[in-house]
């Protein structure tokens, strides 16, 4: 009889399927066989061959529930190839990179890893059905479908934080991620300033994050943005090599060049191909240590692709150098034909960047649906498959777990069962009221780009009855004050999403405050009416006031908009109803309805056929001025789109870019300062007053009254004159 035996729980269970066990791991592995039986999860254990495994495996483990014992108890054996503590288990280690066994038997578990990464992602897995109380006996035999999978932070916006940056790296390494890429267009060093090195206190901090990010198995892929003002001259070639060697000092060992988002000459084909093989022979294979070269096109989607130039890249760049691309447009899901289409142009594999669950053209919207459209025959056409996320990043993470779960095991991808273990592993306590607010998030309103994401709010779209109604507008009452009041889930995913959980409360609270109107105008009782509809204005109010990233400094402070689509319409159609058929009735309190000379909304501002344009879009640049232009901007339609939102303190209209969340001030100019000229509701808002279908715009408050006039293709100030603009809404 084995002597371990009676240290052994062995719970032998009558009933249990695979697919029980099936969510314990995620994402899914490729190959899983279970055996009926389970051990108990508290008993000793005698680990066998850490001294020569992976480190960090090692050290995640030692973080584990277990109790390691020097002798006796459970042997846990791991190790990766060539290891003499996993020799006899060497035919059963899948032949692919990052791959693992792993195996509970009653006696033993072996993780044997294919490479220190997959002796890492073994431990991961044991972690998982540890973590879920559970030591079931199986066999897995498990590996990637695709090479690198991750994360790009490459979005315009506030960066993440060093500390957001932490607790992903963790993340991606319990989800089996491998690659990040740093690239936030607003951090100066990547693309404003890329020829200067980061000041040392920064740069610090970036060798930290790597060095955590090398612990999670993690690739820290660092972007240079040249783009913009590079010269095609030798002297700009080695300043980037330059730099790229100062972040090879902070122990980055993986790069990527940028050209994404220029035209004229940062955007010539042939002059990237030339700067890209010039880091390769000067930088990449000088090091022997450092992967090679990343880049981003210009032309990186098909519908921007024209001439010769993705042929240029695909002839003249060395075959090793990986290619990014966004698919058939900037923001697409992808498929095999596209991959196909690319893959032959460029002539090697593609390596995806996946513009979703970005949110920096649409910021009023949390992005928290399933991640679907993707097809699951693309593993082999690949070089990479990253997510563009939003700023926010613990929000982002209930995307961010199905592109783990997609590019893991593409074939047995399932978005909708990925999205629901999402829910239980991001908001374990909250579960519910967390699932029905990202139903209510879901998605991105029109926007230039055309993605929509579908089922938002389906529960409330398929009540047919204002009872049902009125039921929904409670219970998002009642999750919210839920979540506002959890202190048990992650606290930095709450405050993210703090705003749009206030947000969905008041519009619930406005809902139900509809549904009282009309039952006040069906009692024929217009004091009652009036009364709910001041409770309403109040809440509206509070709704319009509540800011995300309300902080000195932010570059984005997006309104929240939750359900765009769906209840926020309706409610606002419902009211603006009832308020038509009261004044049908009644004269008692009218003069309280809004006379509003434009509503909310994306607008383009034209003069003469000219369209408004933030020309040097970038969130932290002062003081320039926006331009009339004759062409409309195709490359980056969100630079001639303005949101004009009616100011509640002071009932005039705020004008603001939508690329970079920069507002006109009283000059005709973005700030002069953030710090000494930060947003102020009496200077900075515009009285619209409209005239034959167009609009003068006026200064008002402390700004006194002077219009909007030309000044040759800016924004003037005229006392007298008022030029009339077309505004006109973005469709
Ligand atoms: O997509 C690419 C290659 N570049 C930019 C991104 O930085 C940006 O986040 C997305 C979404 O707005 N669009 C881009 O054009």
């Amino acid at each position: 009889m084995n002597i371990l035996k009676p240290l052994l729980t062995l719970f032998l269970t009558a009933a249990f399927s695979a697919s029980a066990f099936g969510q314990l791991l995620t994402p899914e592995p490729q190959d899983l066989k279970w055996t009926r039986g389970e051990l108990s999860v508290s008993q000793p254990i005698t680990l066998v061959g850490y001294q020569t495994a992976d480190q960090d495996a090692v050290a995640a483990l030692k973080q584990g529930p277990f109790q390691f014992v020097n002798k006796g108890g459970l042997k846990l054996i791991i190790g990766e190839r060539g290891d003499k503590a996993v020799k006899a288990y060497k035919k059963l280690i899948p032949e692919k990179a990052e791959g693992y066994y792993l195996k509970i038997t009653p006696n033993e578990i072996v993780i044997a890893g294919a490479d220190e990464s997959g002796t890492f992602y073994g431990v991961q897995s044991l972690l998982q059905m540890l973590n879920a109380g559970r030591l079931p006996l199986v066999e897995i035999t498990d590996f990637p479908s695709v090479e690198c999978r991750g994360v790009i932070e490459g979005f315009y916006g506030n960066p993440w934080s060093h500390e957001d940056r932490l607790r992903q790296f963790d993340f991606y390494g319990k989800t089996k991620m491998n690659t990040y890429v740093f690239g936030p267009k607003d951090d100066p060093y990547h693309r404003a300033r890329w020829r200067e090195p980061y000041p040392k206190k920064e740069a610090a901090r970036l060798k930290e994050l790597v060095d955590a990010a090398h612990r999670n198995k993690v690739k820290f892929v660092w972007a240079i943005h040249p783009a913009g003002d590079i010269k095609w001259c030798l002297e700009d070639s080695v300043n980037v090599a330059n730099k790229l060697e100062k972040m090879y000092d902070l122990g980055i060992r993986s790069f990527a060049v940028f050209f994404d988002d220029v035209w004229g000459e940062g955007a010539r084909g042939e002059k990237q191909a030339g700067l890209l093989n010039y880091l390769t022979d000067v930088f990449v294979r000088k090091h022997h240590d450092v992967e090679p070269l990343i880049m981003c096109p210009s032309q990186y989607n098909k519908g921007w692709s024209h001439g010769d130039y993705l042929n240029t890249l695909g002839t003249q760049m060395y075959p090793e150098v990986r290619i990014m691309w966004t698919g058939n447009s900037v923001v697409d899901m992808i498929e095999a034909d596209d991959m196909e289409w690319i893959n032959g142009q460029i002539k090697r594999k593609a390596f995806i960047w996946l513009n979703y669950p970005v949110n920096d053209y649409c910021q009023s919207r949390l992005l928290m649906g399933k991640t679907y459209g993707n097809g699951l025959d693309i593993a082999d056409m690949v070089s990479g498959f990253c997510s563009n996320p939003m700023e926010y990043a613990e929000a982002s993470k209930v995307s961010l777990y199905s592109i783990a779960d997609y590019t893991w095991n593409m074939p047995k991808y399932d978005s909708e069962k990925s999205w629901e273990r999402a829910m239980d592993a991001l908001m374990p306590t909250a579960k519910r009221s967390f699932e029905f607010f990202c139903a209510d998030n879901i998605d991105l309103g029109k926007t230039g780009h055309g993605l929509r994401r579908k089922g938002e709010s389906a529960i409330f779209a398929s009540a047919n009855n204002d009872d049902n109604r009125g039921i929904y507008f409670a219970m998002m009452q009642q999750y919210a004050a839920q979540l506002l009041a959890d202190s048990v889930n992650h606290p930095e995913m709450l405050r993210e999403i703090k705003p749009w959980v206030e947000s969905w409360s008041l519009l619930g609270q406005r809902g139900n405050l509809a549904l009282n109107m009309q039952n006040s105008l069906d009692d024929f009782d217009s004091i009652a009416f009036i009364g709910q509809y001041k409770a309403y204005l109040k809440a509206t109010q509070a709704q319009k006031a509540i800011t995300s990233r309300d902080y000195e400094g932010s570059i984005v402070k997006a309104k929240p908009v939750v359900s765009g689509d769906v209840i926020t319409p309706w409610v606002e159609e419902k009211v603006n109803t009832l308020i038509k058929d009261y004044r049908k009735r009644y004269t008692y309190g009218s003069d309280i309805f809004p006379v509003q000379s434009i509503a909310d909304g994306e607008y383009f501002i034209k003069v003469n056929g000219l369209y408004l344009t933030d020309a040097q879009a970038q969130a932290d640049r002062t003081g320039d001025r926006p331009e009339f232009v004759k062409d409309r901007d195709v490359i980056n339609p969100q630079r001639q789109q303005w949101l004009i939102e009616q100011e509640p303190k002071t009932g005039r209209y705020k004008i603001t870019n939508k690329q970079d969340g920069r507002y006109i001030n009283e000059r005709g100019t973005f700030w002069a300062s953030k710090t000494s000229n930060p947003y102020d509701a009496q200077w900075h808002t515009f009285t619209l007053t409209k005239q034959d279908g167009k609009y003068s715009i006026q200064c008002g408050g402390d700004a006194g009254k002077k219009f909007w006039s030309l000044d040759g293709n800016h924004i003037g100030n005229s006392q007298e004159e008022q030029l009339i603009f077309e505004i006109v809404p973005v469709k």
